[in-house]
C-alpha cells in the first residue's frame, strides 16, 4: 500500500523542520572521514585492536591529506546523483575535523592545519548538495566520556580503576558546547545526524546511555533554536526523527506505533563505514544501484557511505562505483527523486516506484519473454522502454502517447509486457 503522507507529515516531530526536501531527494552521501581512515582498518580499530590513545596519536600527528580536494569529492557526489550529504564531524574517537575551540585534539592541530569541514561544506553546498553533520555521542578522548564496554580501554582494569570518577555531566556540557559551534559557525546545516544511544541491554559490555545521559531533549532544543529548520535522525534516543535502519534493508515502508515513518537506511559499499585497505566485502555497482530502487520503492531513503583515504582520496574501488550509480541516474533519475512506493501488487523480481500518475518498473532479474503486471489492465493508457529496459513508464490516462511493447490483455486484471530478447546493460 502507498504509505499516507499525510499521516507521516502528522507524525513528523512538529518542531522539527519541514522534511519535503529529505522526501523529495532520496539519496543522501555519507562520508567517514578523520584519524582512522590513516589507520585504513575500520572507523572502530582503536576500540577493535584495543590501540592504547599514546599509540593512536601517531594518526593524529601524521594525518595530512595531501590530495584532499574537497571540490572534487563535491563534484563527484553531484555526478553520481547524490542530494545531500553528512560528514563526520567527530567520530567516537573524539577527533574533531573542524576548528573547535574546545579541545585540542583537532584538526586544524595537525599537519593539515586546515579546517576540513569548512572546506567540504563550502565545496558540497557550492555544487548545491544540501548540507548534513555527523555527529558522535561517543567520545573515547574526552577525560569526562565515562569509560564503558565501547571504550578502547574498556579491557583495562588499570585504565578503569582511574577513570571511575568521571563527570558525564561535564562531558555532556562538551558534547552540547560542541553541537552549539558546529550549528553556529557554518552556515545552514540542514540535517544533523547524531551517533548512538546504546542502552544496557544492546550493548551488554557497556554501562549504556540513554536520553538522560546526554541530556537529549535540551540538545535538541539546542539544535531547533540555532537553526529552526533543521531535521533530525533518531539516534538521541528521543526515539523521534528520521529513522535510521542500519545495514539492511527493510522489508517494507517502515510503521511505527501503527504510523508510517519516514526512515533511510544506511548502508556502506563494503564491510567499513572508515576506509579499509584489505575489505573485500564490496557490494557490486548493480546491487548499489538495486539497493537504492529498493529504498524509494519502499519509500525510504538511501544513505549511502564512502570512506576516503588518509591522503583524503576516494579510491578508484568507490569511484567505479560512483560512476555507475551516476550513468544510471543519469537516465533514471526521474524514478528516483520525488518518487515513492506504489500501491499496484509488484511483479515477481521487480520493484515500482511512483511519482503521480507515473508508474516505474524496475526489473530486477531478466524473465525470459513477459514480465506479467498484475492489477494494471484498464489504467495504463501505454507503456515505453527507457532507455536500457530497466524500467517501464507507465502514465495513467494520456491519450497523446502511442502505446508500444503492449500484448493484448491475458486476463482480466492484468496485462503482459513483451520484453527485448537480449538484457541490456544495465551498468
Ligand atoms: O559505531 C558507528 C559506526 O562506526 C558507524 O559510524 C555507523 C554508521 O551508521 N554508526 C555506528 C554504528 O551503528
Amino acid at each position: 500500500m502507498k504509505t499516507d503522507h499525510s499521516a507521516i507529515r502528522k507524525n513528523w516531530p512538529n518542531h522539527y523542520g519541514d522534511p519535503e526536501w529529505f522526501i523529495h531527494d532520496r539519496f543522501g552521501l555519507f562520508i567517514h572521514f578523520g584519524l582512522y581512515s590513516n589507520a585504513a582498518r575500520h572507523e572502530w580499530v582503536m576500540r577493535w585492536e584495543n590501540i592504547h590513545p599514546d599509540t593512536y596519536r601517531k594518526y593524529f600527528e601524521r594525518f595530512n591529506p595531501d590530495r584532499f580536494d574537497p571540490k572534487e569529492w563535491a563534484i563527484t557526489a553531484k555526478k553520481a546523483g547524490y542530494k545531500y550529504f553528512v560528514i563526520t564531524t567527530k567520530h567516537h574517537d573524539g577527533f574533531c575535523l573542524w576548528d573547535t575551540a574546545f579541545t585540542d585534539y583537532k584538526v586544524t592541530n595537525t599537519p593539515a592545519k586546515r579546517d576540513l569541514l569548512k572546506e567540504i561544506v563550502d565545496a558540497f553546498r557550492a555544487e548545491g548538495l544540501k548540507v548534513g553533520f555527523y555527529h558522535s555521542l561517543l567520545d573515547w578522548h574526552h577525560p569526562e566520556f565515562p569509560v564503558d564496554g565501547t571504550h578502547p580501554q574498556s579491557n583495562d582494569e588499570d585504565f578503569k580503576k582511574s577513570a571511575a570518577g568521571r563527570d558525564m555531566s561535564k562531558y555532556v556540557e562538551y558534547l552540547h558546547n560542541q553541537v552549539r559551534e558546529l550549528l553556529t559557525n557554518y552556515g545552514k546545516v540542514d540535517y544533523l545526524w547524531f551517533d548512538f544511544s546504546y542502552p544496557q541491554e544492546n550493548w551488554g559490555w557497556s554501562v549504556g546511555k540513554g536520553a538522560e545521559d546526554w541530556q537529549s531533549e535540551k540538545l535538541e532544543k539546542l539544535c531547533l533554536e540555532l537553526q529552526p529548520h533543521i531535521i533530525l535522525n533518531d539516534r538521541l534516543d528521543l526515539h523521534r526523527g528520521i529513522q535510521t535502519p542500519e545495514q539492511y534493508q527493510p522489508l517494507k515502508p517502515l510503521v511505527k506505533e501503527g504510523h508510517p515513518v519516514l526512515w533511510e537506511a544506511c548502508q556502506a559499499m563494503n564491510g567499513s563505514w572508515g576506509y579499509h585497505r584489505d575489505n573485500l566485502d564490496w557490494k557490486s555497482s548493480e546491487m548499489l544501484i538495486k539497493m537504492l530502487i529498493d529504498t524509494v520503492s519502499k519509500d525510504g531513503n538511501l544513505l549511502l557511505n564512502i570512506g576516503p583515504n588518509a591522503r583524503g582520496e576516494i579510491e578508484p574501488l568507490t569511484k567505479e562505483r560512483l560512476d555507475a550509480i551516476g550513468k544510471w541516474m543519469d537516465l533514471h533519475s526521474q524514478s528516483i527523486y520525488g518518487a515513492r512506493n506504489s500501491d499496484f501488487v509488484t511483479p515477481v523480481d521487480c520493484r515500482y516506484t511512483q511519482k503521480g500518475n507515473r508508474l516505474y518498473l524496475h526489473i530486477f532479474s531478466w524473465p525470459f519473454k513477459h514480465i506479467h503486471l498484475p492489477g494494471l489492465a484498464g489504467k495504463v493508457e501505454y507503456a515505453q522502454f527507457l532507455h536500457d529496459g530497466s524500467e517501464l513508464f507507465f502514465r495513467e490516462h494520456n491519450p497523446n502517447i502511442h502505446v508500444t511493447h503492449m500484448t493484448a490483455e491475458i486476463e482480466p486484471g492484468s496485462i503482459t509486457i513483451e520484453l527485448p530478447v537480449q538484457k541490456p546493460d544495465v551498468t
